[in-house]
């Protein structure tokens, strides 16, 4: 099979029959053999009737229903585990994203040899106050995952490479940033098309504030591909440059104590000095750094994928 399209959808009834019948048109039209896997995030309209009646008209459609509402990551997730196409392209149901962009985005990923390829929507048609925290959110992004020439990590619209899908962990609300998941993976081959947006026709936008939480997920995954097997390099220099600072503390609140008393000077209580409050939390710090570090260390040892390698070939 040459291509596998993942819908997610939450609540997307009146687009879903347009949608199906314009990939159709693309796919029939450049003779792609193909699927549509449309996984339903336990949508309370009407979503799922619509996928059932578009399975029974065509054999191309397969679908996925959740039982409940899990998020688009958990979505991804399970499309890429079902999809069967040698390319995997993922698209958002609510008709924003254009099909006719599927016969380049498959020819990039077969002919031009990348990994995956992400959507840019270059001209965007949302409100600005999407639009401009995006552009501050991909500035970011780019900064941390060192994916310098992807303009919008989070388009709905991708192509993928069928080993890569199935070798990486969409979960939480990783979705935003899976082609940093892709280059952790070793997939390094990102590419970027320019696509086409349209404005939202039915429904409205499914993701408000809790979009900006997503910076927090940035963190854990820069944490998580530099120490995630490792935590005691990264809590253990913490964890010794605060001791360090703690020790400093310490010799200049007892020289100073010394000095004081050898010359008759007034008497000072040690804990006037500010010294000793700097020694004191700086040690203790120091101390949960390395606890933390140890901690880390026994979990990452127990973690099933610890010693999991993505290996390119074996002769
Ligand atoms: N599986 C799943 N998909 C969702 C969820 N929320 C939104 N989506 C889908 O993700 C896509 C993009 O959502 P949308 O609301 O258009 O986001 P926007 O384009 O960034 O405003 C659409 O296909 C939605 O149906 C969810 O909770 N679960
Ligand atoms: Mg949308």
């Amino acid at each position: 099979m040459d291509i596998s399209v993942v819908v997610p959808l939450y609540n997307e009834e009146e687009s879903l029959n347009e949608l199906f019948n314009w990939i159709d048109r693309v796919m029939k039209k450049n003779n792609f053999s193909y699927e549509v896997i449309f996984v339903d995030d336990g949508s309370t309209d009407s979503s799922w009737q619509v996928v059932e009646t578009l399975k029974s008209q065509s054999p191309n459609v397969r679908g996925v229903k959740f039982r409940r509402n899990y998020g688009k990551s958990p979505a991804l997730h399970c499309g890429f585990r079902e999809a069967e196409g040698d390319v995997v392209i993922t698209m958002d149901a609510d008709l924003q994203d254009s099909p006719d962009e599927i016969p380049e985005l498959y020819r990039m990923i077969v002919s031009d040899g990348y990994d995956m390829v992400s959507g840019w929507k270059q001209k965007r048609y949302d409100p600005l106050s999407k639009t401009i925290p995006t552009k501050i959110f991909n500035a970011t992004a780019r900064k941390v995952s060192g994916i310098k020439n992807l303009h919008d990590f989070n388009c709905g619209l991708k192509a993928y490479r069928k080993n890569v899908v199935k070798n990486i962990k969409v979960y939480g609300e990783m979705h935003r940033y899976i082609p940093y998941l892709a280059k952790n993976a070793g997939f390094d081959k990102i590419g970027e098309k320019v696509v086409q947006h349209q404005a939202r026709k039915y429904g409205k936008t499914k993701f408000g504030l809790s979009r900006f939480a997503g910076y927090l997920d940035l963190l854990t995954l820069w944490f998580l591909s530099r120490f995630g097997v490792k935590p005691m390099h990264f809590f253990g220099i913490l964890g010794s440059l605060m001791f360090f600072l703690g020790i400093v503390a310490v010799i200049i609140v007892g020289i100073s104590k010394l000095y004081r008393m050898h010359h008759g000077l007034p008497y000072r209580l040690v804990t006037d000095s500010p010294y000793f409050f700097i020694s004191l939390t700086a040690m203790i710090i120091g101390t949960q750094f390395f606890l933390t570090g140890f901690l880390g260390e026994l979990i990452s040892r127990h973690s099933p994928d610890r010693d999991s390698y993505q290996i390119e070939e074996k002769i």
